[in-house]
């Protein structure tokens, strides 16, 4: 049984949707804000949602608030949902969410990246309008995932740390909507395809809340209806079975239709999901999709805008989706945790090839000590990574897994990002990880995203992933400007670990921090001539290591980080800049990727 929230909602002849996006009522947590969910929220702050909170006001004190903000709207419940589960959904709440309808807790959930329910169905009456109370904390410890210490700085406030490079953005970054389904319904749907010759084959398997007689049919993307099932469990065979193909999404449509009993003919359900024909696997030192070997061109991305923060925007997604198919993208990772569900809809109906990652990246007290040349504290220990660290990260991976289970669009599971693999406890940590993946979801590879400092010699995790990710900054922060060696060793390294390993191997991330606007006939560093060549570099090698089957350059574009001397407002490595223009390297994968 897993305790995560299981279909996600949608609008059909049985289910309804109301959007709860708009402006909120927003306070900060504060001293003199107890219970603040039993009165109307002080003060003439409104929040709009989805957004991260931090960079919409102008206060200082919310862009680093450390703690709890309070979000609040009146919330009408339509009167016809009478009988109904009532439920509201959160797409996501940064980083952990609480829930309250009028003076009462119905809710909270841990985890900033995945959805959640609040079950009102007790609570409210059809008709009424009620005080809905959202609390957000965004403080990250030794126990979240990505982990945090909180520290209380040189004048006595409290500051949040954290051990990866991208702002800690919080609040409700994803939509939040009031839903109703049927009573007795379809709980929960899992599918999964094969391909045999010109046949497709699709199985499904169906979760119950209460009971009922279920009818599978599954509709072409002309609504013509090609095959059919019953009951909890069908396989429905397609002849001439059109697939999902990388840049060709084909989509079918699985309708579930539960009636009222064995004979009778009321329908209480109906939820249709969109299935996409294709197969992906492992061979030898191949990625096959559709038993056709897939090369991978794309980048690491983050959810990152102006203003907005991590919150989702359509406007901006469908842009960034055009950018990349414009440069001749195939693919991207969604570094460092999941996406929006929105985008992975989105990529499954227009062929784009996801690597969906979950949220632990900073899992690596290393990379610090190796920049500060500080004492290494140990990551894997029981005051930082520790077993509640561990359940967390595998919750984590329990949620992405049953989120996006159904998504053609994704085609392998990254468990984590630059941890230190080095270190003996990283494998007690993630090889039950691991595991408890491989159990969830027998279908698709796994892989993880190798730092450098953890090279071929000290890495003690390669060997529990199908394929192996890895993270090189040759020419940046290592033989900085020098890319004549960096690129013998970026090619020695990667023949070492294709003769070692001999498994498919992806760059997860290869960049240089780039200022728009700078150039030098030199090829320096910052500028956008040496983006160009490191880029060139970096390609020349790939083309020369059979076992590389992908290039995913860090980053698609400039984004918000934490203060530090490293950054200049923000991680420049965008091949575009943070409001996406392209920079002088964007011509250059364009070529190499489209020929244009
Ligand atoms: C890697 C991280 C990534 C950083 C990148 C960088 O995986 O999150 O943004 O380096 O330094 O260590 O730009």
């Amino acid at each position: 049984e897993l305790d995560t929230v299981l279909l996600k909602p949608i609008d059909s002849s049985t289910r309804e949707i109301k959007s709860l996006d708009g402006l909120w009522r927003f306070a900060p947590a504060s001293d003199n804000l107890a219970e603040p969910w039993k009165s109307v929220l002080p003060g003439d702050l409104e929040c709009p949602v989805p957004a991260s909170y931090n960079d919409i006001f102008l206060l200082p004190s919310l862009r680093n608030h450390v703690g709890k903000v309070w979000y609040q709207r009146t919330v009408h419940i339509p009167r016809g949902w009478k009988d109904q589960r009532i439920f509201l959904r959160l797409d996501a709440a940064t980083h952990e969410g609480e829930v309250y309808v009028g003076d009462k807790k119905i809710a909270s959930h841990v985890g900033g990246y995945t959805p959640f329910e609040a079950d009102l169905t007790e609570h409210v009456k059809p008709g009424e309008a009620v005080r809905v109370t959202v609390g957000v904390d965004n403080i990250l410890t030794h126990e979240t995932v990505p982990p945090g210490e909180v520290v209380t700085n040189a004048v006595g406030k409290k500051e949040q740390k954290y051990f990866h490079d991208f702002f800690n953005y919080a609040g409700l970054a994803r939509s939040v909507r009031l839903c109703c389904a049927p009573k007795n319904r379809v709980e929960d749907i899992t599918v999964t395809t094969d391909v045999r010759g010109s046949a497709g084959a699709v199985e499904y398997k169906l979760e119950l809340e209460g009971k009922g007689r279920a009818e599978a049919e599954l509709l072409d993307a002309e609504d013509k209806v090609v095959g059919k099932a019953s009951g909890l469990e069908g396989l429905i065979d397609v002849a001439n079975a059109k697939l999902w193909q990388p840049g060709a999404a084909y989509l079918y449509s699985l309708r579930i239709r539960l009636y009222a009993s064995d004979t009778s003919d009321e329908l209480v359900d109906e939820y249709s999901i969109p299935v996409g024909i294709r197969t992906v696997k492992v061979s030898g030192k191949k990625f096959l999709i559709n038993d056709k070997p897939f090369y991978f061109r794309g980048f690491g991305k983050h959810e990152d805008t102006p203003v907005k923060g991590k919150g989702h925007d359509d406007a901006w997604m469908v842009h960034d989706f055009e950018l990349m198919r414009w440069i001749g993208a195939n693919s991207f990772r969604t570094s460092h945790y999941p996406y929006a569900e929105d985008v992975m809809d989105y990529a499954d109906k227009h062929g784009w090839v996801v690597i969906g990652e979950t949220a632990a990246v900073g899992l690596n007290l290393g990379i610090i000590s190796g920049i500060t040349g500080g004492p290494k504290r140990k990551t894997f220990a029981p005051d930082f990574a520790n077993d509640n660290t561990q359940a967390a990260l595998r919750k984590g991976i329990e949620e992405l897994l049953q989120r996006d289970k159904n998504h053609p669009s994704v085609v392998m599971w990254s468990i984590t990002n630059e941890p230190d693999s080095s270190e003996e406890g990283s494998r007690p940590f993630f090889e039950p990880l691991v595991k408890r993946a491989r159990e969830l979801d027998p279908t698709r590879p796994l892989t993880y995203a190798n730092v450098t400092f953890c090279t071929l010699e000290k890495d003690i995790l390669a060997d529990l992933f199908d394929v192996i990710g890895l993270n090189r900054y040759y020419g940046w922060y290592e033989f900085t400007g020098n890319l004549e060696i960096a690129e013998q060793k970026l090619e020695a390294e990667l023949l070492a670990w294709e003769a070692k390993h001999q498994k498919p191997m992806i760059m997860f991330e290869y960049g240089v921090d780039t200022v728009t606007g700078l150039h030098s006939v030199h090829a320096q560093p910052w500028s956008e001539e040496y983006q160009v060549e490191y880029y060139e570099m970096y390609h020349r090698v790939f083309d020369r290591v059979d076992a590389v089957i992908g290039e995913q350059a860090w980053n698609f574009a400039d984004f918000g980080t934490g203060v530090g001397i490293f950054r200049v407002d923000g991680n420049r490595k965008g091949v575009f800049t943070r409001d996406r223009r392209p920079k002088a390297a964007a011509h250059t994968f364009r070529k190499r990727w489209t020929g244009k």
